[in-house]
């Protein structure tokens, strides 16, 4: 399939794969309406080629609890039945990872990985950066923060006011029942209603709720983020009839189909866009071109992702449709060291795309040595 308004690039000759575990502890715990995070078993795909290395991060968890993916999964799929499947072709772009890969089903984060590891080595081989060729407008994007479920108000609102002390320009809430509407209530009367504010309940909700949520319009938030199951998309449709606050889907939102479906039945009127949830980062730009051709707004979101994977999506909530601050955060937001030479960082609130070909940004390797847990190479 010839994907419009991408470069024409060369491709490159993939010498061989390896599928890196590592383990980081996160700063502090992660709490949400599905379970609580403490540390990652983060999957990383190298690609190496005949002139360049590229990096691609898996953004599965380690149990299958926000999606049906997870790691040891991804792993397995990837070693079994994806990396295979790359060896049919002597040279590859990444915009052939997509189709040679087609055939098996789903395993989307899995996909992602891989292909981001092709893309980056592509775009590096060709002295290209994943913005250009994504498609960037603008040099760097409004951060945002996505903030756990806390152990008591008083907590949250601790939380909520360092990361607005630290310059976060939007805050996002995790909601689940029972810690929904006073915590919104609380950061509004505690820090003003100017503060772009927004909430995610990572379907914990049913579809008896609408009455609930229609609560939360009166706090005048940016949007309300899965309420409902994945698979319960005429269930969202019934809660954005009852509530005025836009509807967006995350976890519902697996590919462009979904998204058209999603949208076309009213079920959304706004979408966060993941790229390791919907198969990579060209599947991710097909998404923002058909949700603006649409009118419909895109926002990026954030897995807990490392540098590797926070570059990539830096780049891509650059592109013009993303309109609304993503969950894009600086690396220690999540982390107290960075496996990258270079972090994320905020500058006023804002978050630069990284200069350079591929993602950017360079792998610290005696850092990523040392947090290590499994290497495992595969040739032709
Ligand atoms: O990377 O900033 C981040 C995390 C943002 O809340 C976030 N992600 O449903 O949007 C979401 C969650 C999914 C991750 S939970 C492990
Ligand atoms: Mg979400």
């Amino acid at each position: 399939m010839k994907l419009e308004g991408f470069p024409d690039l060369a491709p490159v000759n993939v010498r061989s794969i390896e599928l890196r575990r590592i383990a980081l502890g996160l700063v502090s715990p992660f709490r949400t309406s599905f379970g609580t995070e403490t540390a990652r078993d983060i999957l990383l795909v190298r690609v190496l080629t005949d002139s360049s290395e590229g990096w691609g991060e898996c953004v599965a968890g380690n149990e299958p609890l926000y999606s049906s993916e997870y790691v040891e999964g991804a792993h397995h799929v990837l070693r079994h039945h994806l990396v295979p499947r790359l060896w049919s072709k002597p040279s590859i772009a990444a915009l052939d990872v997509a189709d040679l890969l087609e055939p098996v089903r789903d395993h989307r984060m899995a996909k992602g990985a891989l292909e981001a590891a092709v893309l980056d080595a592509q775009l590096r081989a060709n002295d290209m950066s994943v913005a250009s060729f994504l498609g960037s407008t603008r040099p760097s994007v409004p951060s945002g923060v996505s903030v756990g479920i806390a152990e008591s108000i008083d907590a949250l609102v601790a939380t909520v006011g360092g990361y607005l002390e630290a310059g976060y320009v939007r805050i996002k809430l995790k909601i689940e029942p029972g810690w929904d509407i006073e915590p919104v209530r609380v950061i509004r009367s505690t820090f003003g209603d100017d503060i772009p504010l927004q909430v995610d309940a990572n379907a914990a909700f049913t579809r008896d709720d609408g009455p609930l949520l229609a609560r939360l319009d009166d706090f005048g938030l940016l949007l309300i983020e899965q309420p409902l199951p994945e698979d319960d998309v005429t269930g969202h449709a019934l809660i954005a009839s009852q509530v005025e606050t836009p509807i967006c889907l995350d976890e519902s939102i697996v590919s462009s189909r979904a998204a058209i479906d999603a949208i076309e039945r009213r079920a959304c009127s706004i979408i966060n866009i993941k790229a390791g949830r919907v198969g990579g980062y060209i599947e991710a730009r097909r998404i923002h071109d058909l949700c603006a051709e649409r009118d419909v707004p895109v926002w990026c979101g954030g897995m807990l992702e490392t540098g590797i994977g926070r570059a990539m999506n830096v780049a891509l909530a650059s592109l013009p449709n993303f309109t609304l601050p993503g969950d894009v955060s600086a690396s220690d937001r999540f982390w107290s060291r960075d496996i990258v030479t270079d972090p994320i960082r905020l500058a006023d609130g804002w978050v630069s795309i990284p200069a350079g070909p591929g993602c950017g940004v360079e792998v610290d390797i005696a850092f990523l040595d040392s947090v290590t847990t499994s290497r495992f190479e595969l040739r032709p």
